[in-house]
């Protein structure tokens, strides 16, 4: 049954019980005293407690099925970032900027937002989103994902988004039709999870719990223009535990 026809049921029946107990009352059918609220009272308390009841059983299960998304807490090394806490919390259009120079590397901490690679996209990386609504201009970039060693050290990262080495097969939720990719491409914003980020599948499925992205510039050495702001660009990183994934986590 659902919970709010539950809820109403239970709220219509401890009405109904609550004035038959008063017209008892005025009928005077029972000597009037002040125990005779108590009845009253008590059925009302009684289905109170059962709507509260109802309310924790079903709601958890509907909330767990809604997509959450947590950001990165912490700048682990930064190399030559303009602005590299800025690709910490919520995207709020405040960019990171990792130089092109060699070395260049900025690694986030997800702490406790720690990205899981389940079934699916497991991760987000927001760019530099144009607007109003135009999508984003991507640089060549490396992202990977990187296990925690030891207590707050980061090891064995993985590439799992590259953009400039024309391999469509490590370009995350992005549709093959961007080839080739040049710095500076335009990506639609519907090619974008929810119309703002760039979803990401580690892919191994194999629920490894990765701590660490490090963002580090792709090396270009094509014979092309390089637009001013040509470092690659962090406005946030999100992993993302999606409904899908919990349910029946072994399929
Ligand atoms: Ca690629
Ligand atoms: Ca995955
Ligand atoms: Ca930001």
């Amino acid at each position: 049954m659902e919970a709010s026809l539950l809820i109403f049921v239970s709220i219509f029946i401890g009405f109904i019980a609550a004035i038959y107990q008063f017209y008892q009352i005025q009928q005077k059918s029972k000597p009037l005293n002040k125990y005779s609220l108590y009845g009253p009272f008590l059925v009302l308390l009684s289905f109170f407690a059962i709507i509260i009841y109802v309310a924790f059983q079903n709601y958890p299960s509907n909330y767990a099925c809604s997509d959450r998304i947590g950001y990165a807490r912490g700048v682990t090394l930064s190399f030559q970032v303009n602005n590299p806490t800025n690709s910490l919390g919520s995207p709020d259009y405040r960019i990171a900027n990792v130089s092109t120079e060699t070395n260049s590397i900025l690694i986030v901490d997800m702490e406790t937002n720690v990205i899981a690679d389940r079934p699916g996209i497991d991760f987000l990386f927001y760019e530099n989103l144009l607007l109003p609504n135009r999508g984003l201009l991507i640089d060549p970039v490396i992202i990977a994902v990187g296990t925690e060693a030891d207590i707050n050290n980061p090891e064995n990262f993985i590439p799992v988004f590259v953009w400039g080495d024309d391999d469509p097969s490590n370009n995350g939720g992005l549709p093959a039709k961007y080839f080739p990719e040049r710095a500076e491409t335009l990506i639609r914003q519907e090619d974008l999870y929810n119309l703002t980020a760039i979803g990401i599948d580690i892919g191994q499925d194999d629920l490894t719990e990765y701590r660490y992205v490090s963002v580090k510039p792709f090396p270009v050495s094509r014979n092309e223009p390089l637009p001013v702001d040509f470092g690659a660009e962090v406005d946030a990183i999100g992993s993302i535990n999606n409904c899908n994934q919990f349910i029946n986590p072994g399929n």
